[in-house]
């Protein structure tokens, strides 16, 4: 089995406490996803990280959270990595989905799930078309741009045997 490394991260700004409070996050402090693919780190960002063109998702430097006290690095194990990469490989680019992200708080208020594409996505549902690409059936019964970043945690950790391994990305540079 190949493996993935998933980055979650918290934070306290405004926006991040919103995140939190519709997302039922409790002692969890997770408003973002991203993880390690092509020797980068693969995220999708609304405002633009340096080098993006656009908001959306693109690849930054592979230790960009090293170090980040906020940041948890959770590894599972795929069983198609190359697939996932194909899947990675395609959504380079996508623009960012506000409203991908506005459908994870309907979701988690309401339960109803909206329509989803992956025209335009965010943070928790790159990762998750990702994996299910990879072979790992995160989640089947809803759409990936109605999953927020800590329901998408859970479920790594406990329906698909995550490991927590934050101490192997801590006092390292670029790997
Ligand atoms: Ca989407």
């Amino acid at each position: 089995m190949a493996k993935l490394i998933h980055i979650f991260v918290g934070g306290e700004s405004f926006a991040d406490k919103t995140i939190k409070k519709y997302s039922h996050a409790g002692n969890d402090d997770i408003v973002h996803v991203a993880g390690i693919i092509f020797g980068r780190t693969l995220e999708a960002l609304a405002t633009k990280d340096e080098g993006d063109l656009y908001p959306g998702t693109w690849l930054h430097r592979k230790d960009k959270y090293f170090n980040n006290p906020n940041a948890r690095f959770i590894m599972v194990d795929v069983p198609d990595l190359a697939a996932g990469m194909d899947v990675a490989s395609g959504l380079l680019g996508t623009p960012y989905g506000y409203s991908d992200c506005l459908k994870t708080a309907i979701f988690e208020e309401t339960g109803t799930q909206l329509p989803d594409s992956d025209a335009t996505t965010m943070c928790a549902e790159d990762w998750v078309r990702i994996d299910r690409g990879a072979g790992l059936p995160v989640l089947p019964d809803i759409e990936p741009g109605n999953i927020s970043p800590v329901r998408f945690y859970r479920a790594l950790i406990n329906d698909h045997g995550g490991i927590d391994v934050t101490h192997l990305f801590r006092n390292k540079g670029v790997a």
